[in-house]
């Protein structure tokens, strides 16, 4: 009888503490096949805009982007380095088709990558404005790194990512989940000269075709100098998630 209650105290606390992690312990459990992620990317900043410094109000926006998944280093860009060929595109215009072209040179790794340009419950691609979201899903195995590239919309050349190595997406077998918005920096791709952000004439709302604007000539460095900076966290929101045990059984 004793041993018949210990048995069910210990089922009842299994329960209790795997329900929050039944991703963890299903991914463990799979550890030599593929996990299924979905990304989330948010825009959480204010509807009423940021103010630019001659009082006008522009709306934060992200732009479409790309996502690639990598056995060993994604390598999207070097701090200190030219940005590579598609950087450019995907920086100053929100294009990310470039460097897609430019990655499908690379076959290694078991590398795969995909884009995202259509918000969540929109019919076609756009950035995406003040409360609204873009979602991708992709498989990997154990081992996998991921990264992802998004325009800062109202800039002339800015870019936010990951470190460039990329996130892990396993640890010891265990799949990534949660919010990772943290990982994610702003870089200047040193392609195009800065206006303020939000009012310049060269920047995406309001040039007259892609590609304009004065030529920068330097290398791709974090814009540790904006005050947008430091502010990622209140600006978007970036989650992962793995299928839980019910979607890969169904
Ligand atoms: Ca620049
Ligand atoms: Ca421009």
């Amino acid at each position: 009888m004793f041993k018949r209650q210990a048995l069910f105290l210990a089922a009842l606390l299994t329960i209790l503490i795997g329900a929050s992690s039944a991703t963890t312990a299903f991914a463990q459990m799979k550890d030599n096949n593929e996990v299924r992620f979905t990304v989330r990317l948010e825009n959480i900043s204010s509807p009423d805009g940021q103010t630019a410094s001659n009082g006008s109000k522009w709306p934060f926006a992200l732009s479409p982007g790309m996502w690639v998944i990598h056995d060993q280093e994604v390598r999207l860009f070097r701090e200190g380095n030219p940005a590579i060929n598609g950087l450019e595109a995907q920086a100053e215009d929100g294009n990310p088709g470039d460097l897609i072209k430019s990655l499908d040179s690379y076959h290694g790794g078991g590398m795969r990558h995909g884009i995202f340009n259509t918000p969540v419950g929109v019919n076609g691609p756009a950035p995406i404005g003040p409360g609204q979201a873009y979602e991708f899903s992709f498989t990997a195995k154990p081992g996998m790194k991921f990264s992802m590239i998004t325009m800062f919309g109202q800039s002339n050349d800015w870019f936010y990512a990951p470190v460039a190595q990329g996130i892990e997406l396993f640890d010891h077998g265990k799949a990534l989940s949660g919010e990772i918005t943290k990982e994610f920096m702003l870089f200047d791709a040193g392609t195009e000269i800065n206006e303020e952000p939000g009012i310049g004439p060269n920047q995406a709302p309001r040039q007259k075709a892609p590609n304009t604007g004065a030529t920068e000539n330097a290398k791709v460095k974090r814009a540790k100098k904006s005050p947008f900076f430091t502010k990622t966290t209140s600006l978007f929101r970036v989650t992962i998630m793995p299928d839980n045990v019910m979607s890969q059984t169904r």
